[in-house]
């Protein structure tokens, strides 16, 4: 969504409501210094509304992600079925809703259209969606996408569990953890797909808990510029499912630290064109400051 599509025209501007008035003149699009996770609270974000669960760390990691995506002016996000669609589709950036399980072959065709349709300027394209709807249903489309070298970014809403539909274990869930509709326990273990984003030769991938909020911002930013101009990139992220796992909401944070030290310690993997890319970028971002 630009700029200039959002700004009314000036005979509309007083009518708006204050809240859209607050997004052209306060948003994060097109400013001169792009805000930063330090400035929450003092601009207007992507996200205005939501109907997720108080307290669920999905919603905060999802924030986190629209205040680290390069240009959300250009970018397209592709979600489906399952909690995070919840919040992301109230952003102000277009969103697809793709079927359960097609995602990451929409946001091929997707990618590859916008390619075509806008040779002179990039446009990012970003899945995020759950871990059913990629691990298990969606695994298909999101292993052939890599495998191609799609450019486009994956965000994984890894909380080991299908929230959306009260709790039954998916292939992220760890093995025998009881679920109200997994009662006897899972059989099997949780799925490395990290291992298996790296033996696809995906160029960035990362693996993060929303225990640092900067390291997130700073994380998507890398993911969607490597996806942007050298091949694919896949963030596996920890948010909490507080309803499933009864986690009390004072208690996410400190389940997201546990869970970090656990099993989801902040680690990226990165191959050497991705490299050599965001070592360019970031020098020129530092040159800048
Ligand atoms: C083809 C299809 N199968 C099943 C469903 C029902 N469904 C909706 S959400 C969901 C589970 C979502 O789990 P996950 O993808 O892990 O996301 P979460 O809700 O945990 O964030 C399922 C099975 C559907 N919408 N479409
Ligand atoms: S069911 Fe779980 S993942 Fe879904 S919104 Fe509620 S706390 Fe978040």
């Amino acid at each position: 969504m630009s700029l200039a599509n959002l700004t009314p025209s000036p005979g509309f501007h007083k009518w708006l409501p204050v809240e859209y008035r607050d997004l052209v003149e306060h948003g994060p699009y097109f400013r001169d210094k792009k805000p930063k996770v330090s400035d929450m609270g003092k601009f207007k974000e992507i996200v205005e509304e939501h109907p997720m669960c108080a307290g669920c760390a999905m919603t905060l990691f999802i924030r986190l992600v629209f205040i680290g995506l390069p240009t959300p002016e250009h970018t397209v996000i592709v979600g489906t079925a399952g909690c995070g669609r919840l919040a992301i589709s109230q952003g102000s950036i277009p969103f697809i809703y793709g079927n359960y399980g097609d995602t990451n072959a929409t946001a091929s065709g997707l990618k590859r259209g916008l390619e075509v349709r806008f040779p002179n300027q990039h446009k990012d394209v970003v899945v995020m969606a759950g871990d059913g709807g990629l691990i298990d249903i969606g695994f298909q489309h999101l292993m052939h996408g890599w495998f191609r070298q799609e450019k486009f970014t994956t965000i994984l809403l890894d909380n080991e569990v299908y929230g959306n539909t009260g709790g039954q274990e998916s292939g992220m869930t760890r093995q025998g953890q009881i679920l109200k509709m997994a009662p006897r326990g899972k059989k099997t273990g949780k799925i490395d797909a990290l291992g298996l984003a790296k033996v696809s030769k995906v160029d960035y991938v990362a693996r993060i808990a929303p225990t640092n909020p900067a390291r997130v911002a700073r994380t998507v930013r890398r993911a969607v510029l490597v996806a942007r101009e050298v091949g694919s990139s896949y963030i596996q992220a920890y948010t909490s499912c507080n309803i499933e796992y009864a986690i009390p909401t004072p208690d996410v944070m400190k389940d997201a630290f546990d869970v970090e030290k656990d099993r989801y310690g902040f680690e990226e993997i990165i191959s050497d064109r991705a490299k050599e890319f965001l070592a360019e970028v970031e020098k020129k971002d530092k040159a800048k400051k």
